[in-house]
């Protein structure tokens, strides 16, 4: 993973313009971060999928199919801290419905924390974690012949440029059998005024999530960033759909990273590009999954229907 992360830095600073994945974001300090933002009253899109999760649970539920017929594994790619989850785990367990619960996510420290809090929550609840990335554990899907509802929430596909997004959704069909579910949150698109502060909330908290992967690059890198010198900088247009983040230098500087032994140089106003986060709607959606051999069967909305769960059948 070090090795990974510094051939990523050197590439991405390297590149005019100069870009950081996203995935970075996320070690300990930056899974409390993403928890705080979850918690902002400008980050809508938790607030919204809760809305579905804790008011919809039994339409999800009968949308998903899941019953006492045929035992099944529910799938979770990028469970995070669970938070939304937990509604319809809960709400299957009083059901007494049998499934075992598999998060997958980058950060093992949030599959640590995900893991006791289920435990005192949710004890007889069938729990296996695992580490690793998207594309990565797709293949594990087919290690069991048991009937699979895959869980991709919280917008998280938002992240992939769209070919990504396609190529993702294709690989993860092809790794289901006729009968499997996929559920995907999506944020919708709709206007700045309501997106963009989502992504520049008042209290600075994403602004330090952004500035997180610096921090990062300082602390396992040896870099020598002056985080006062960057600015988070987002954009959004409702006509694009897409909320970018950026990381912008106030001035003319040189950073040093110790691992690559190599100085970066950085115009004032020169960006870094660390984030998007595509919203969608119904025609995204359908391109994204066509030709994937996935159907959609359902989609359900919060109240004020910012967001939607899409329920994917693969026939
Ligand atoms: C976790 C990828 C869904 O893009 O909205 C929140 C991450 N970035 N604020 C998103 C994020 C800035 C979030 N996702």
């Amino acid at each position: 993973m070090n090795e990974q992360f510094k051939n990523d830095v050197l590439d991405g600073l390297s590149a005019n313009p100069k870009f950081l994945s996203s995935k970075y974001f996320y070690d300990k300090i930056g899974d409390d971060l993403f928890v705080q933002i979850m918690n902002l009253p400008e980050y809508y899109l938790t607030n919204a999928e809760m809305d579905i999760f804790s008011n919809k649970t039994d339409e999800l539920i009968a949308a998903l199919n899941c019953t006492n017929d045929r035992p099944f594994d529910i799938v979770e790619l990028g469970a995070g801290d669970g938070s939304k989850t937990i509604k319809l785990l809960e709400r299957l367990v009083d059901r007494k419905i049998n499934f075992s619960y598999q998060p997958v996510d980058i950060s093992q420290n949030a599959l640590d924390g995900l893991e006791s809090r289920l435990k005192t929550e949710l004890p007889n609840l069938e729990v296996e974690t695992q580490q690793g990335e998207y594309f990565e554990v797709l293949s594990s899907l087919k290690n069991t012949n048991r009937r699979k509802v895959v869980l991709f929430l919280g917008s998280n596909i938002g992240n992939m440029l769209d070919p990504i997004a396609k190529k993702f959704i294709d690989e993860l069909s092809s790794n289901l059998n006729g009968g499997d579910h996929l559920l995907i949150g999506i944020d919708l698109i709709k206007a700045v005024d309501i997106v963009l502060p989502a992504y520049n909330d008042s209290k600075g908290i994403t602004a330090a999530f952004n500035l997180n992967v610096l921090r990062r690059i300082n602390s396992e890198l040896g870099g020598d960033f002056d985080l006062e010198k960057f600015v988070h900088s987002p954009y959004y247009t409702e006509e694009e759909g897409i909320a970018k983040s950026y990381l912008k230098s106030t001035c003319n500087q040189e950073v040093f990273i110790a691992a690559l032994d190599k100085t970066f140089h950085f115009e004032e106003g020169e960006t870094i590009h660390t984030e998007i986060s595509r919203k969608y709607n119904d025609k995204i959606m359908q391109s994204l999954i066509q030709d994937s051999g996935l159907q959609m069967c359902n989609k359900i909305m919060d109240n004020k229907e910012y967001f939607a769960d899409y329920i994917l059948c693969k026939s």
